[in-house]
């Protein structure tokens, strides 16, 4: 089999690139490891950018989003036993941000797939890409319990962290930058109206929680608890108390439908590009969930790609793909920056001064009175146009 394009993984980044490669007219083949279902229901990522919304209509998958999505204007920062909102259209030009859950995303790029673009093959895995600097890149993976090979003309790598497609940029060419924080996160969805219409975001001495949402009736909710945690020491009755405590407001309690224990991290890889093989999203970057930010660069990584890919069919210039990593790289840096100041103003390190919290506060405190200090917040969650 050969295509132009290989897509390794059919999370968000490689699905969202199908879509928009099939309406450029450019061929592809989808390989995910993993069952549709599995993909379909894995519970992560929440908050859209605008860009990232506009991305998606313009892939023909935004009319449930626009339908379901919850359109957010603000967020509320708690700390210090007060609450100071963000208001994002004044302070950002206008813009704001949608709900709509990346399980959602995916089932409607997954439908629309299936229905118009071209292979998508689930359970499907990658163990190996080949000839990164031929024009004949290869893909070998296991389909119904056989070898098989596919040939591209280019591979894009959106295969997550722990994909394969990285080691195809030899290691003394690449550069990984890293950080790892001191603290996790325990995730709830809830069977509950969220206790606000906004997001909540609480700094407190106990540590940090954040009220999320997903629809009208259910509510996602998070709490930073120790590396190492266990979410069988969390009954639901503590995580509720915990919860309320920290966000210093009652949650609206429910039937907890999943719990689970969530790392962070912060990995940069450079460049994003080795011959005939990309990286786009989790592949070459991951951020603490704390900026909202992970979804949102794997969606502009394949907006800024699938324009190369359009250039390079209409004109034959490869100059959009040439510059691919160095353009993905400046607004994945400044989302990398974004989560790593949301994550170490808003959490408390378990080895933290009195001073490192007073300094925590102050900066918390200079948001809600320097509208200019808010704007830079503002403007970083809502994203930059791609
Ligand atoms: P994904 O979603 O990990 O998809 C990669 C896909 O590749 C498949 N795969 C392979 N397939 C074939 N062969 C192989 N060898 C393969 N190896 C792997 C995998 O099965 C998988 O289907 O990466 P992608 O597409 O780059 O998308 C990235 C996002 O999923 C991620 O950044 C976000 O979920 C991060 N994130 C958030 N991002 C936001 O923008 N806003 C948020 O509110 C937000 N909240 C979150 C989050 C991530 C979280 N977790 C669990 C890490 C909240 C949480 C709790
Ligand atoms: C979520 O709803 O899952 C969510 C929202 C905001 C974040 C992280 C996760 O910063």
């Amino acid at each position: 089999m050969h295509t132009t394009v290989g897509i390794i993984g059919g999370g968000p980044a490689g699905l969202l690139l199908a879509r928009l490669l099939h309406l450029a007219g450019v061929d592809s083949v989808v390989l995910e490891s993993r069952s549709r279902t599995y993909v379909e229901e894995r519970q992560r990522a929440g908050i859209l950018e605008q860009a990232t919304v506009d991305a998606l209509r313009a892939a023909g998958a935004g009319a449930r989003m626009d339908r379901e999505g919850l359109v957010h204007d603000g967020i509320e920062l708690r700390f210090d036993g007060r609450s100071h909102r963000v208001d994002f259209p004044a302070l950002a030009g206008g813009r704001s941000v949608m709900v709509y859950a990346q399980t959602e995303v995916v089932k409607d790029l997954v439908a629309l797939q299936l229905a118009e673009g071209g292979p998508l093959l689930f359970e499907a895995e990658v163990h190996r890409v080949e000839g990164a600097e031929t024009d004949r890149p290869t893909l070998h993976y296991t389909h119904e319990g056989r070898a098989q090979t596919l040939s591209c003309d280019y591979v894009v790598g959106c295969d997550g962290f722990h994909g394969v497609a990285r080691d195809a940029v030899p290691e003394g060419l690449r550069q990984t930058y890293e950080r790892t924080y001191p603290y996790s996160w325990l995730g709830i969805l809830a069977d509950a109206p969220p206790c606000y219409d906004e997001l909540i975001y609480a700094h407190s001495e106990r540590g940090f929680a954040l009220a999320s949402m997903r629809s009208p009736t259910v509510s996602r909710l998070y709490l930073q608890v120790p590396n190492g945690a266990d979410a069988a020491d969390w009954p639901d009755e503590r995580i509720w108390d915990e919860l309320d405590l920290r966000l210093g407001r009652p949650m609206n309690r429910g039937p907890v439908t999943a719990k689970s224990v969530l790392p962070m991290r912060s990995s940069v890889t450079e460049p994003m590009r080795h011959g005939r093989v990309l990286l786009a999203g989790d592949a070459a970057h991951i951020v603490p969930p704390t900026g909202a930010k992970g979804l949102n660069l794997a969606a502009a990584d394949v907006v800024v790609l699938a324009r190369a890919f359009t250039r390079l069919r209409e004109t034959g210039s490869t100059e959009l793909l040439d510059g691919y990593s160095d353009t993905c790289l400046r607004r994945v840096w400044r989302a990398e920056h974004f989560s790593y100041f949301m994550t170490t103003t808003l959490h408390t390190d378990p080895g933290q001064s009195a001073f490192e919290t007073r300094l925590q506060e102050s900066q918390l405190d200079r948001i809600s009175r320097s509208r200019h200090a808010a704007a830079e917040l503002a403007e970083n969650y809502v994203g930059l146009p791609i």
